[in-house]
């Protein structure tokens, strides 16, 4: 299978995460790419080649373009202040303070576009995330023109990534992009599933009221797991989207035995949604020695979860989204890709 891949992915190189009452160096560290690449050259899972510029054209499709401006100068007006670490929301609107006015000053700024604290803005985000979404959309250019499976190994991750917020490592929403891609080219309904173990917030909410693209997501039940706030079941779609949201909570300590029931319930709704491209949020921390992630999938299990994607028999797009059992993040993604091409 084709990789997509470039080193600007590396540009950010964020020093800290609040986490746990502490900063703590970020889980989505730049050795995960590192280490996936390794293991598709290992494996020899085939080509990896360079993505293509797109502007941020694909982008504005779905994202604010208030919020993308946000994320082009916050970094440069956060060092104009004299700050000394990195760029981390810590005030937000909340229920008794909605924030209808959208404040001048950046830490204001920083509350509204930020969902979580988890995530901080450094020097080569806004260009990483660029290089991110170049990936996701040289990849789903490929199996738009070719019909055939690729895989876009995006970093930083995407799908919490929503219209105009950023947060749990995302910042554009690279299925999102992909998928908006698709149909602008000429796709009439596309799918995205996502197994990343955290649900999909962002993903479900910029397409929560349209039926051209079925959202399905199996993870953490948020009574429990991040993002707490969205993915449960009751949310099926609003207005002409209704039917067309999917969510799976499963119970912290899932194995593969309940999370392939919601695997196959979820391949059957995007068969009855007649879906012509699928796009996979391609997490792999649903791994049982994932250390911010409490399913208990082994290795072999992600083989399965790629030969029961293919069973679908969509032209298919995997994008990198989390997973940080770094020790094993190469297996585990190689092992989705080479179960689907078995
Ligand atoms: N510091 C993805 O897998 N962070 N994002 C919780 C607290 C939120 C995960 C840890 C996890 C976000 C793409
Ligand atoms: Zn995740």
């Amino acid at each position: 299978m084709l990789t997509f891949h470039t080193a600007a992915t590396q540009l950010r190189q964020a020093r800290t995460e609040l986490d746990g009452g502490v900063l703590v160096a970020p889980y989505e560290c730049p050795e995960r790419v590192d280490l996936v690449l390794k293991r598709i050259q290992q494996a020899s899972l085939g080509e990896v080649r360079e993505p293509e510029a797109f502007g941020l054209e694909p982008v504005l499709a779905i994202h604010d373009p208030d919020y993308v401006q946000f994320l082009a100068e916050c970094w440069e007006q956060w060092c104009a202040l004299g700050r000394k670490g990195e760029a981390i929301a810590w005030i937000w609107p909340t229920r008794t303070m909605p924030g209808d006015v959208i404040p001048d000053h950046l830490d204001g700024r920083l509350g509204h576009y930020a969902l979580s604290a988890d995530t901080s803005i450094c020097a080569g985000t806004f260009e990483a995330a660029q290089a991110s979404k170049d990936i996701a959309l040289s990849t789903v250019r490929h199996s738009l023109t070719t019909g055939e499976p690729a895989f876009g190994l995006c970093r930083p991750p995407g799908h919490h990534a929503a219209s105009d917020q950023f947060g749990g490592y995302c910042f554009f929403n690279n299925a999102g992009v992909a998928a908006q891609y698709a149909l602008d080219s000429g796709k009439r309904r596309v799918a995205i599933l996502d197994v990343d173990f955290h649900h999909g917030n962002g993903t479900q909410q910029v397409f929560y009221e349209r039926d051209d693209v079925f959202f399905a997501s199996i993870h953490g039940d948020p009574c429990h797991c991040f993002p707490y706030f969205l993915g449960h079941a009751s949310e099926t779609g609003r207005g002409r989207g209704d039917g067309f949201n999917a969510n799976y909570p499963l119970a912290p300590g899932s194995a593969f035995d309940v999370w392939v029931q919601a695997l196959d319930d979820a391949l059957a709704r995007l068969r009855a949604a007649e879906c012509e491209l699928l796009i996979v949020s391609l997490g792999v921390d649903a791994f049982e020695d994932d250390p911010i992630s409490e399913f208990k999938l082994t290795s072999d299990d992600f083989s399965e979860m790629g030969r029961r994607l293919a069973g679908l028999g969509v032209p298919t797009t995997f994008l990198m989204e989390g997973g940080y059992a770094v020790e094993a993040i190469g297996t585990n993604v190689v092992n989705v890709l080479q179960g689907f091409e078995a």
